[in-house]
């Protein structure tokens, strides 16, 4: 596990300091929260029986890639596109596969960009390339997400119908409310860009 920890934390120290420079050169942070997780070795073998596969170290190795997890929180879904844009620019980053939950959603209303990635980690005698999991949401649909998984693990996976529905019309409302959080902030950066535009000017003339 111990490799996976070392990855964890390459990745979670990579996107820090992306978002302290976009903070310091361009004012503006695309990441509001960082959260790392380890797959408990339960957890693994549970996976691994999920599907259909003999618990032997490589097949753990080829087919668990989540072990190390990091979930990034953004206030916009365009902020999420922006860390993801960050993230394939990094060149010791591999993106091995892409899931966008947000362009296509899932059935229950479940909004997120999903990534494995590839990092390499340098130890004493050997460099290891570490597959680590990136999930990248809203904030508000990562509020929503947490709820549904308690609520999923709650029921043994048998959600009623009921409140299976409900939480998607949750999905629905967060997903509105994300578009129009996020086309309010484009008018105020419009806004705000005319204003200083004028300043320019005035001081000029
Ligand atoms: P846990 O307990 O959170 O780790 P794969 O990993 O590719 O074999 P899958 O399910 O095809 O399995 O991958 P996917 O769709 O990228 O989902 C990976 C993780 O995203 C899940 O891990 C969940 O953490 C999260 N996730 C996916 N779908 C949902 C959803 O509908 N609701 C919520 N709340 N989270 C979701 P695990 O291993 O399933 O579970």
């Amino acid at each position: 596990m111990l490799v996976y920890r070392f990855a964890l934390e390459e990745v979670n120290t990579k996107l820090k300091i992306l978002n302290e420079e976009m903070s310091f050169i361009q004012h503006y942070n695309p990441i509001e929260h960082l959260k790392t997780r380890l797959k408990k070795p339960k957890s693994i073998l549970t996976k691994l029986e999920r599907k259909g596969l003999d618990i032997t170290v490589d097949n753990v190795r080829e087919h668990v890639r989540d072990i190390a997890g990091v979930r990034v929180t953004c206030s916009f879904n365009a902020d999420v596109y922006k860390v993801y844009e960050l993230i394939c620019q990094q060149n010791d980053v591999e993106v091995l596969e892409m899931k966008d939950y947000i362009k296509h959603p899932k059935e229950n209303g479940y909004q997120s960009l999903h990534l494995i990635i590839s990092i390499p980690v340098f130890m004493t005698n050997q460099t290891q390339h570490v597959p680590v999991e990136i999930q990248i949401r809203t904030i508000a649909m990562d509020f929503w997400a947490s709820l549904e998984h308690k609520i999923y693990y709650k029921f043994k996976k048998n959600v009623p119908d009921e409140i299976r529905l409900e939480l998607k019309e949750t999905a629905d409302t967060i997903a509105m409310l994300d578009g129009r959080m996020m086309r309010l902030n484009e008018k105020v950066q419009m806004i705000k860009d005319q204003s200083s535009e004028e300043d320019d000017l005035f001081e000029r003339v």
